[in-house]
């Protein structure tokens, strides 16, 4: 990213899918820990959506301070505060997002319905560019 980081999500079991920072030679846990467990010598993540909330994250951007993490089962984008580390906004009515990518100020992100755990409209899938943005 920008930020000269590299973020990467990771789907819990159940719930608990994360958004991890990641680092050479460290541990982020699967499948010894999860979300908000912790061992020595693994890695907690930079985000959470703790032990009641899917979003099966996918594809992840970032722009103005804030990432953005395409969500499947979450079916939005998930905008996270880089400084907070919690989500503050989403964009939502498009189903399944499989990917987003950042070019200047354009967002772009791809749906993914046809994947057999949407509602596919008869012209899914699609690439979108985020009006406005
Ligand atoms: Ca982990």
């Amino acid at each position: 990213m920008a930020d000269g980081k590299m973020y990467a999500s990771e789907h819990g079991q159940s719930a608990n899918d994360e958004i991890n920072i990641i680092q050479e030679g460290s541990n982020y846990g699967w499948p010894l820990i999860e979300g908000n467990e912790t061992r020595d010598g693994l890695e907690s993540p930079f985000l959470t959506t703790g032990s009641n909330e899917t979003w099966a994250p996918s594809g992840i951007d970032s722009k103005d301070g804030h990432l953005y993490v395409a969500s499947l089962r979450g079916t939005a984008i998930k905008l996270i505060n880089l400084e907070t580390g919690k989500a503050a906004d989403s964009i939502e009515g498009h189903g399944r997002v499989r990917d987003v990518l950042i070019d200047g100020e354009e967002v772009y992100f791809i749906t993914n319905n046809t994947d057999g755990r949407g509602q596919p409209d008869n012209d899914d899938d699609k690439l979108i560019l985020l009006p406005g943005s």
